[in-house]
């Protein structure tokens, strides 16, 4: 009897842990194939090889790009090259990217920048937060940023036990931010069971220096987030359940979800038009094949434009989309001025004139 209760339950366990492998498999779109769709002209940004994860475009045209993240179960080409951050000026007829020289007294040997985001001050001061992993930790350093320069003076390192996993942030004051922890759990091993029994344990955080809190949770994998134009509704990339979350925000910072937009690939860094307020979404098609990275069948890439995020039938179009022959893993897509800047996690970046 003893053996047939141990049999049987043995058995449950297997079919339940042989459905959730499904269902992951499913999820991360072990089968799907992509049409490529190039919105213009485009060509590959020369002089960013290791990835260009997280973009954000100031008002002027000034594009900061986030380079060299190393990601736990992510392949990495360059494991021991230090992480950079690239300035390009959208104004220019044929824009080159160049890393900014980072002030000393940083950690720069153990710099691995991922979610990036600016904020301008009211005195005009621009201010660069960088979500950062040094030996795999989670902090957001504060840069200020000196153009003429060409330079970011770091300010302050930010920690805190709730700032664990963080994939990005959007700034909304100063030291004030929202995060998303994409990873409930740090350790690799724990953080892929997560994944696979799709736990939704993950969450967005609220922080300032005088509160820290969770203001939305029940993610699957929280990453990109960003604001609308007029700062009162926030978007959250859920990367694993590959939707949108529209969330309303309040005086206090708290977060009402209005609604979640459904979408056929897994949504990574989120950015939002400056000229017409549409939400873009840099997005894997494929995410087995970012985990198992095999360069004779290498990753996609897919850029969704949506329209009128808040309206009852929002608009979803795919503005550039590649089967990894020429963009491998696309994790943001940004516009300024009717020239779209793509980046990726772990290759270059993409260029194109619409
Ligand atoms: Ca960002
Ligand atoms: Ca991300």
């Amino acid at each position: 009897m003893g053996k047939l209760v141990t049999l049987t339950l043995l058995g449950v366990g297997l079919a339940l842990i042989g459905e959730r492998l499904l269902a992951f498999r499913q999820r991360f779109g072990a089968s799907q194939e992509v049409e490529p769709v190039e919105p213009g002209k485009c060509h590959i940004v020369e002089g960013i090889e290791n990835g260009s994860e997280d973009i954000d475009i100031l008002p002027s045209g000034l594009a900061f790009i986030s380079s060299g993240l190393k990601y736990p179960g992510m392949p990495s080409f360059e494991p021991d090259e230090p992480g950079k951050i690239f300035l390009m000026d959208l104004n220019e007829q044929n824009p080159r990217a160049q890393a900014l020289k980072i002030s000393d007294g940083f950690d720069k040997a153990s710099f691995n920048p991922h979610g990036i985001s600016t904020f301008i001050d009211k005195d005009h001061t621009v201010y660069l937060y960088v979500v950062n992993h040094p030996h795999m930790m989670s902090t957001v350093e504060i840069f200020k940023f000196e153009e003429q320069q060409h330079s970011l003076v770091h300010l302050k390192t930010i920690k805190h036990e709730l700032l664990q996993s963080v994939n990005d942030i959007v700034v909304l004051g100063p030291e004030q931010f929202y995060a998303t922890r994409d990873h409930y759990f740090t350790n690799l091993f724990l953080s892929l069971l997560e994944m696979v029994l799709d736990l939704q344990w993950s969450y967005v955080l609220f922080y300032s220096p005088q509160e820290v809190k969770v203001v939305a949770k029940g993610f699957s994998s929280a990453n990109g987030i960003t604001v609308s134009l007029d700062n009162q509704y926030v978007f959250v990339a859920d990367v694993a359940a590959k939707n949108i979350h529209v969330m309303k925000r309040d005086d206090n910072w708290n977060l009402t979800q209005q609604k979640v937009l459904q979408l056929d690939a897994l949504v990574d860094n989120l950015t939002v038009d400056p000229a017409t307020g549409d939400v873009l979404a840099g997005c894997h098609p494929n995410a087995m094949k970012l985990l198992i990275y095999n360069p004779k069948d290498p990753p996609g890439s897919k850029v969704f434009r949506i329209q009128d995020i808040l309206s009852k039938k929002p608009r979803v179009s795919t503005l550039y989309a590649n089967n990894g022959s020429v963009l491998q893993g696309s994790t943001v897509a940004t516009i300024y001025n009717k020239k779209l800047l793509i980046g990726t996690i772990f290759h270059r970046a993409l260029y194109c004139e619409l």
